[in-house]
């Protein structure tokens, strides 16, 4: 079978809808046909400033959100970044691998540096991308499943193993970026132009799934549309109302075509008012799968635990590899 990996930081508390319908709906899909690796990338949010006690909870938190979105410890292996410490031990000599030049040419940190204010952005921060090149090498991964955001950072991915592959000879599997078409970008309610983000979104624009069903209903109801009144997908003309139908149609199985067909002749108002209920039909169970594994923290820990074992046996024969071939000295 070929191998995915993937990644989601626990930063944000709650998940939300662009993580969902971008990244984590195609992980669930894809445990089936593939050997999966799907980790809460710990090591990554502390390139941001983290409370320590939050730190821990979220982590736990989006460990159950993953179970609760439907990964299957039995089908995947699912685990936390910082368990598995060769993804840091890689990332090393990966980083040594780099330009200064080409990393600097990432536009995830080029945004979030200039959110932060440059001077103030860490160089855990710059290095970001190439700690994730390290995540998805160590597993050998064939594919990876992330929204459009990520585009990028797997082209570097695939740049550095193609370069190390020339100077030490063949280590690493060339990786591709899985990314469907129709939910690679999910945007902001309230600034269709913008991807719904933790960061740079507003409270209305962002869907949380964690958040009550009637605020999230809510939000959905007050999206941003546009002064025409057809419900017609057109995401260059009509950017709020695509996007609606784009996590209508995900969410609930049905066509685009059908979709507009259902909603010849309504309004605005007739969309919203069904897709709060599509959405609030899906969250409310999410809610509460996941407050299931929040309350039995002993066996959330133990899947976890067993997952970094089953992780670890991958990525440590891997490094061991690339140990070798850079030239370091085995201990004895
Ligand atoms: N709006 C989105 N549409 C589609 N996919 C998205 N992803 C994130 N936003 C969208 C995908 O979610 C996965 C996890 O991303 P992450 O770990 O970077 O999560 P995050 O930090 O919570 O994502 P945000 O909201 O984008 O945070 P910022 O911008 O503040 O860092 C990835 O596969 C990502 O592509």
């Amino acid at each position: 079978r070929p191998r995915v990996l993937s990644g989601i930081q626990p930063t944000a508390g709650s998940f939300h809808l662009g993580n969902y319908l971008g990244a984590v709906r195609q992980w669930v899909a894809l445990q089936e046909s593939h050997d999966a690796f799907y980790m809460v990338v710990d090591l990554h949010a502390i390139t941001l400033p983290q409370d320590p006690a939050e730190l821990r909870a979220n982590t736990r938190l989006a460990a159950a959100q993953l179970l609760a979105a439907g990964l299957d410890p039995d089908r995947c292996t699912l685990f936390v970044q910082s368990h598995v410490p060769e993804h840091t031990q890689l990332a090393w000599i990966m980083n040594c691998l780099t330009g200064f030049g080409e990393a600097s040419r990432m536009t995830q940190f080029k945004d979030k540096s200039a959110r932060q204010g440059a001077d103030r952005a860490s160089v855990g921060l710059f290095t970001y991308p190439i700690l994730q090149v390290a995540d998805i090498l160590l597993y050998q991964a064939n594919e990876v499943p992330v929204g459009e955001d990520q585009r990028q950072h797997i082209e570097l991915t695939r740049d550095l193993a193609e370069r190390f592959n020339g100077r030490f000879g063949q280590t690493f599997t060339l990786p591709k970026p899985y990314i469907l078409k129709e939910t690679a970008k999910i945007y902001d309610l309230q600034e269709p132009s913008i991807k719904m983000s933790k960061s740079a979104s507003t409270p209305k624009g962002l869907i949380n799934l964690l958040d009550e069903p009637r605020v999230t209903a809510k939000k959905v109801k007050s999206a941003v549309t546009d002064t025409d009144t057809v419900i017609r997908y057109d995401a260059e003309n009509k950017p709020g109302v695509s996007n609606l139908l784009t996590i209508y149609s995900t969410l609930s199985g049905a066509g685009i075509a059908e979709l507009e067909q259902k909603y010849e002749g309504k309004g605005y108002g007739a969309l919203k008012t069904d897709l709060a209920e599509v959405m609030t039909e899906f969250v409310t169970p999410f809610r509460e799968r996941t407050q299931q594994y929040l309350d039995d923290p002993e066996t959330l820990d133990s899947i976890l635990a067993k997952g970094a074992e089953k992780a670890r046996g991958v990525a440590a024969e891997t490094l061991a590899q690339t140990y070798e071939r850079v030239g370091f000295l085995p201990a004895k």
